[in-house]
């Protein structure tokens, strides 16, 4: 019987998620990216899970398209790559960034292409020591996808971005985090506790609250200071109504640590 290519099960109120076509870097075929977001759909629903961990099996996270789905055929006309990252690409990115929880990667080896755009699609990005981030894409004549143009800029500015994009060169995950690509590096013993740690942590937090911060976050460099404070206002009057709220401040007055239950 087939491997499945995403292995996912939920603990501890995360959703853990394995990317797994280890053989191949974990890279995506088509299969591999509708389980994903068949997966991911399914999370965002679900209410007793409060956090998302995303890494890789094997030595790779992910090595983006896989290359021999995608490879051109002999006589059998042009690949629609429009299509195939409409299709294939775009809805993961999508349900990532609005995922209404927080979403942890570990990103266990090598990131290239989509998977590195992946990656940065998180919201919390950490690497094992050995962990690297190709914008792969224009080694073989593609521009980057999956997101990157508009997280790249955003992350380390439009400077780095572009020598990161038009180059296509390895950066060190030491090299990532010093750019502001991600935020933690540790050993690749270490990456999984340190990774579900934190995705367990989050998911004792006020979830609703975190999931304001994630639109707020996901607006502030379009909108003006004016309409930036005025989304804190609105967002904050939603998040002043929560039972995590009531909890929180109840909590700090009886001096003892809340108990969230994100609603
Ligand atoms: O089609 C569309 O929808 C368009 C969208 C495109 C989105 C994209 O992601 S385009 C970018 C695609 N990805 C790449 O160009 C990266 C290709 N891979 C590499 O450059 C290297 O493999 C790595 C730098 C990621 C890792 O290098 P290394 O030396 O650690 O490993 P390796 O020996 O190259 O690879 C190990 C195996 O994985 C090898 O198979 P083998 O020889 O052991 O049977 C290799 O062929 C396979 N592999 C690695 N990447 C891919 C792959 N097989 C298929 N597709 C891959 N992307």
């Amino acid at each position: 019987m087939a491997q499945a290519s995403i292995l996912y099960q939920a603990q501890d109120g995360v959703a853990r998620i394995t990317l797994n076509r280890p053989d191949v870097l974990n890279s995506f075929d088509g299969t591999m990216s509708r389980s994903l977001q068949q997966v991911l759909s399914e999370v965002t629903r679900d209410e007793t899970l409060r956090a998302v961990y995303l890494t890789g099996a094997g030595r790779a996270f992910c090595a983006g398209q896989d290359l021999a789905e995608a490879a051109p055929r002999e006589g059998s006309g042009i690949v629609d790559f429009s299509a195939r990252v409409r299709n294939l690409y775009n809805p993961l990115v999508l349900a990532l960034r609005r995922m209404p929880k927080p979403v942890v990667c570990a990103v266990n080896g090598v990131a290239a292409g989509a998977g590195a755009n992946l990656a940065l699609a998180c919201d919390i990005v950490i690497a094992a020591e050995a962990a690297a981030f190709l914008q792969a894409f224009v080694k073989i004549g593609l521009v980057p996808d999956t997101g990157g143009t508009w997280t790249l800029p955003r992350l380390v500015g439009s400077a780095q971005a572009a020598a990161l994009m038009l180059l296509g060169e390895r950066v060190s995950a030491a090299r990532a985090l010093e750019l502001g690509l991600i935020y933690q590096v540790c050993p690749l013993a270490e990456l999984e506790a340190t990774g579900f740690g934190l995705a367990a942590q989050l998911a004792t937090q006020p979830t609703y609250a975190l999931s304001l911060i994630k639109q707020l976050l996901a607006v502030s460099s379009r909108n003006s200071l004016e309409q930036q404070l005025e989304l804190e206002a609105e967002y904050q009057g939603l998040a002043g109504r929560t039972a995590d709220y009531a909890e929180g401040v109840r909590a700090f007055l009886e001096k003892r640590p809340p108990i969230f239950h994100g609603k």
